[in-house]
Order: C-alpha cells, then sequence, then structure tokens
C-alpha cells in the first residue's frame, strides 16, 4: 500500500511523463516541418516511449491502492535554434528526469517501501540508456559538426540509430 506521500510524488512523476510525450511529440514536429524525417521519426518513437513510462506508473499507483491524478500539462516549447539546440534541450530534459527518479528512489527508501523501490529500478536503468543514446547522438552532431553541410548527415545517422535501436 503505498503512503500519501509517495501516492503524491508518483503522481507528480506520471504527469512529468506525460509533459514527456507532448515535449517530443512537439519535437516531432519541429523536425518534420524543417524536412528532418529521421529526427522527426526519433522524437515520434521517443514520445511513444514516454507515453509507456506514464502508463507503467499509472498501473502501478492503481494496483497499489493510489488514485492516479493527472493534471494540467504546460505547453512545451515549439521551436528550437538548430537540431544540436534540440538534442542538447532533449539530453538536459531527460537528465532532469532521472533526477527526478533519483528523488523517488530516496523517498521509497527512506519510508522502507522496498515494492515501489525494487518497481523504481526500472526507470533507473532506462534513464541510464535514454541520457547514453541523446549523449551519443551529441557526440556524432559535433563530430559532423558544420550544420548546413553536415544536417543530411545528422539526420541520416539519427534515422540509423532509431531503426537499429542501438547507440
Ligand atoms: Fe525519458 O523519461 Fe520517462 O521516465
Amino acid at each position: 500500500m503505498l503512503s500519501e506521500n509517495l501516492t503524491k510524488q508518483l503522481n507528480t512523476q506520471i504527469n512529468h511523463e506525460c509533459f514527456s510525450v507532448v515535449l517530443y511529440t512537439q519535437m516531432s514536429a519541429w523536425c518534420a516541418s524543417k524536412g528532418y524525417d529521421g529526427c522527426a521519426l526519433f522524437f515520434r518513437m521517443q514520445a511513444d516511449e514516454e507515453k509507456q513510462h506514464m502508463e507503467k506508473l499509472f498501473v502501478y499507483v492503481l494496483e497499489t491502492g493510489g488514485l492516479p491524478q493527472l493534471s494540467e500539462i504546460a505547453a512545451p516549447p515549439s521551436s528550437w535554434d538548430s537540431v544540436r539546440d534540440l538534442f542538447q534541450a532533449t539530453f538536459d530534459h531527460e537528465k532532469s528526469i532521472s533526477a527526478e527518479i533519483s528523488a523517488l528512489v530516496e523517498i521509497a527508501l527512506d519510508e522502507k517501501d522496498f515494492s515501489t523501490f525494487n518497481f523504481l529500478q526500472w526507470y533507473v536503468s532506462e534513464q541510464h540508456e535514454e541520457e547514453h543514446r541523446l549523449k551519443s547522438i551529441l557526440d556524432r552532431i559535433d563530430m559532423i559538426t558544420a550544420e548546413g553541410h553536415g544536417l543530411f548527415t545528422i539526420d541520416r545517422e539519427v534515422s540509423r540509430l532509431t531503426s537499429s535501436g542501438n547507440s
């Protein structure tokens, strides 16, 4: 049975995952509007993954006697200065999600709620993977450097990584 505090914190995380869905969907729209189809696909897939993250939390709260509670989602930004800027914003966003997950793990441990602690380990691994994937993309963008000349290559590279599921 979840404590009132953990129920509240997990509900906050459900809403943060919802924001990630909206953010990545908007990022996908920006990419598509610029003709960066590989990046657009990447962000559509990211948005789908975030929906799964949200649903996993939603079901866990329900199964442990809590009431999932959705709240207002802020509007995401709708444009970025460059593809690099877009991926940097994504990396920063994922790092902030990792910090939120760590804070939840800490609360679960403090409360000796080992079921929730165990449940959250999936998110700990997932965040590790996501940060690694985004850092790899940023590294490749930096290697390719000169945007304008390199954009086609960047887009193709992101598309390749998206379809292989590798970093
Ligand atoms: Fe990509 O973050 Fe969800 O958990």
